[in-house]
């Protein structure tokens, strides 16, 4: 490494009083703020009979209403966004329930913001100024590529511009450029390792020193197995696009226990999924974040489904959050990216020739997760399409789903009547044969 550490942000290591005092100023603002700009949630306040006036303590927040994936779907593209359109410096997207995005909007500040979030969470994982970082998040509307490299330029490092996918290119500049740090998904961190073994590099010998490892759940046996082959500290990074993209809470290299929340911006509450209740730190619920500083795309109580506990503070002097252990919704993520079955449904149902059952069966291959979409010939369809026909059938659906859905999958078109069908209650979709975490 190069460069000394950067001095934290004095707020890292303020006392919680001082914390709850600069949140609450801030939560009132962000709530004042969406409810006079954006009309859906000020409906949703007054159906409820609260308004910001009612915001005097930080608990007070649990009078407010919830945001969901739904709303964003419902106010499609840019019903929530509380500035007009000529305040915007950037777009970006994520999965919705069916067919239409999410889509969230910055400011500039906004998007400075984010890259400070980004810069601190380098920092907590020991990257310095200085740094070369390879980021191999993949660049588009998806917030991981763009969002992991502004923070490292904020952070005084050197971005390299990655994105993912053509992992013997990414192993031959890292051979080349010997960067400092990786930014990457968990899993294919390990597919780059395998790329490094097979060539015959031992971990000593790859310039990495750090990698900082999102976009999906991962564990400490997964932490083992990258630390020791590509020889380095494996740190977690969590976010989602909705609240602002990675960066809403990074792990510390001295500690490594639990991405450490950015509660100066964020304010995380930990419900139970089913009644909407706030529980007790420590306790495992759903968690839920209001922005404190967002303009462009500010949410209230915006409810993540992902499942996991608020930890006390240890190494900064903000709230961490222990492993996401699964979702309060049927949501999946394969190699990062996050798919929702109805998606896939969606355009199985607007193929004429397929009844409308259907199987998603995940599986990891290596490290790699893979799905196979199992759907089914109408009867009528059985006999009037030629095996030809058939072949072709499922490569058209199989080209759907990664143009629509973002995710590479395996198409199996059965014959009629092939897949189970469900007796009593709802039926199985997806088959995930991954290991747990
Ligand atoms: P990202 O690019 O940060 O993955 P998305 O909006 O595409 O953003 O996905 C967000 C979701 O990804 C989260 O709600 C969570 O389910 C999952 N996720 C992101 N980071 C992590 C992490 N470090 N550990 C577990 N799950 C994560
Ligand atoms: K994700």
């Amino acid at each position: 490494m190069t460069g000394v550490p950067a001095p934290l942000d004095p707020i890292e290591t303020a006392s919680r009083d001082e914390i709850s005092a600069l949140q609450l100023d801030r939560l009132k603002w962000s709530v004042r703020h969406t409810y006079d700009n954006v009309a859906p949630y000020r409906q949703k306040c007054d159906a409820k009979g609260v308004h910001p006036d009612d915001l005097r303590q930080l608990s007070d927040l649990s009078l407010f209403p919830f945001m969901t994936k739904l709303d964003l779907r419902d106010h499609y593209p840019f019903g929530l966004f509380a500035v007009p359109r000529q305040k915007l410096a950037r777009l970006h997207a994520s999965s919705g329930t069916t067919g239409k995005p999410v889509v969230v909007g910055y400011t500039a500040r906004d998007i400075d913001t984010w890259a400070t979030l980004v810069a601190r969470s380098l920092r907590a994982a020991g990257v310095r100024p200085g740094d070369m970082v390879h980021n191999a998040y993949g660049y588009g509307m998806f917030t991981g590529g763009l969002g992991a490299h502004y923070g490292i330029e904020k952070a005084g490092c050197i971005a390299v511009p990655m994105s993912g996918g053509q992992t013997d290119k990414q192993v031959q500049q890292i051979l080349d450029f010997r960067p400092d740090a990786i930014m990457v998904t968990p899993s294919y961190s390990l597919v780059i390792a395998d790329e490094f073994m097979q060539l015959g590099i031992s971990p000593q010998d790859i310039s990495l020193k750090i990698g900082i490892f999102g976009a999906e759940p991962w564990g400490e046996g997964m932490r083992s197995e990258i630390e020791q082959k590509l020889g380095i500290d494996a740190i977690d990074i969590y976010g989602l696009t909705e609240v602002m993209g990675p960066g809403v809470a990074c792990e510390c290299l001295e500690t490594k226990d639990g991405p450490v929340i950015w509660e100066d911006h964020f304010y995380p509450e930990i419900i139970d999924p089913v009644s909407g209740e706030v529980l007790p730190d420590g306790s495992e619920g759903e968690l839920v974040f209001t922005s404190l500083s967002k303009e462009a795309f500010p949410v209230i109580r915006y409810r993540t489904r992902d499942l996991t506990a608020l930890l006390p503070p240890t190494a900064r002097s903000f709230r961490r959050i222990s492993k996401i252990t699964g979702r309060s919704d049927d949501m999946l993520i394969i190699r990062g990216v996050n798919v929702f079955p109805t998606q896939i449904e969606e355009q199985i149902l607007a193929n004429p020739h397929l009844s409308g059952h259907y199987q998603l069966v995940i599986d990891r291959d290596g490290h790699m997760d893979t799905m196979t979409v199992h759907c089914e010939l109408k009867t009528s369809s059985a006999s009037a399409l030629s095996d030809a026909g058939v072949l072709a059938l499922g490569k058209e659906l199989q080209r759907h789903i990664k143009t629509m859905v973002g995710v590479s999958t395996q198409v199996q078109v059965l014959d009629p009547g092939t897949i189970p069908r469900t007796v009593v209650g709802k039926a199985k979709r997806v088959i995930d044969n991954r290991p747990k975490q």
